[in-house]
């Protein structure tokens, strides 16, 4: 088995077991999606989005998009992972003075917990247009925006959950303003969390379902075997965007380095909460949780820009499929610094 390195346990975590006959890597919760249209008083659609184990329950980031579709980041809390209770009103952010910082938007959080910080990272407005955000809280009450880490345009950030080689490692996809019709994933370091540089390149877009961008998803999961990292990908097809997600094994001490990429999705659009709703097509993740002793995975997935989802694995499949599916493109396992 592969073993998880630095995770905890998580008994209490949502789980499900794989139901008989399935033939699949990843199995949908039975009563998906967890949020429905309209879950609040400003929310229309709450979905990728970011969830961590906190005390002994579970707290979120949430995407909410609001009636007037503008998009805003919402604090909530669960026992089970499954049922939540969601604020009503945006997350309110401070700079390192204590004075208000909000930002314009922000979309697509994911939350990193490191030492006693859970940092968030999310695609936030910068001077109107998209970069990462990024912020930190310890108790889920204050919530600190750090210096946007990079230049507009730039989209995905998800950090490591522990220095690599001393430094802070951050994952993004650089991009436009728009719909962006391409994007690779790379990698940055930083020893501050405020200066980030010695960026690599990690993996190109390409082949079949990944062919025209892809952008990483949930926090990596370190095991002996590379960080695991479950990543986005997305096709053209005549009738718009097809947004699947698979998984790669990186380097652990140059995780620039792809070891293994998966040439299939792990999963795509298929249920009717996937396949229709706001944009239809859309299978995104922003968070898992994983339950070291027994390598059970949770993923949180945004379904059709509309509804949120849970699907479940066991990490030593997605280890598995990773390798039994490999389809690494020019330059992936490189360590991508030309
Ligand atoms: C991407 C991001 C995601 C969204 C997806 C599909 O560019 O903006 O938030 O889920 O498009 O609309």
């Amino acid at each position: 088995m592969a073993k998880i390195i630095n995770e905890q346990a998580i008994p209490s975590m949502p789980w499900e077991n794989k139901p008989e006959n399935h033939k699949e890597v990843l199995w949908r919760y039975s009563k998906n999606p967890i949020f429905d249209w309209n879950p609040g008083p400003k929310a229309a659609r709450i979905f990728n989005s970011a969830v961590v184990p906190y005390g002994d329950g579970f707290v979120g980031v949430f995407r909410a998009d609001h009636k007037d579709i503008t998009m805003h980041l919402h604090f909530g809390k669960s026992k089970d992972g499954i049922s939540w209770d969601i604020e009503d009103e945006d997350i309110k952010w401070v700079d390192e003075s204590g004075k208000p910082f909000q930002p314009a938007y922000c979309y697509d959080p994911r939350v990193t917990k490191i030492g006693d910080y859970y940092f968030i990272m999310w695609c936030t407005s910068f001077a109107g247009s998209p970069t990462i955000g990024l912020g930190k809280t310890r108790d889920f009450k204050t919530f600190t925006r750090l210096e946007n880490a990079f230049l507009p345009h730039n989209r995905n950030g998800v950090l490591f959950p522990r220095k690599i080689n001393g430094n802070y490692v951050l994952l993004s996809r650089p991009s436009d303003n728009g719909h962006t019709p391409f994007g690779d994933i790379y990698i940055s370091e930083s020893p501050d969390m405020t200066y980030w540089g010695k960026h690599r390149s990690v993996m190109k877009a390409g082949g079949s379902w990944q062919a025209l961008k892809i952008g990483a998803g949930p926090i990596p999961i370190e095991t002996d075997e590379g960080w695991l990292m479950i990543y986005h990908g997305v096709v053209l097809t005549c009738n718009g965007y097809v947004y699947s997600f698979g998984s790669a094994l990186l380097d652990l001490e140059n995780p620039s380095k792809v070891l293994y990429r998966s040439g299939q999705y792990l999963l795509t659009p298929e249920a009717p909460y996937e396949t229709v709703g706001f944009v239809p097509n859309v299978c995104f993740p922003c968070a898992a949780l994983c339950d070291a002793p027994t390598g059970r995975l949770a993923i949180y997935y945004g379904a059709a820009d509309t509804y949120t989802g849970i699907c479940f694995g066991m990490v030593d499949d997605i280890v598995k499929f990773t390798k039994d599916t490999n389809n690494l493109l020019y330059g992936d396992a490189e360590l991508g610094r030309d």
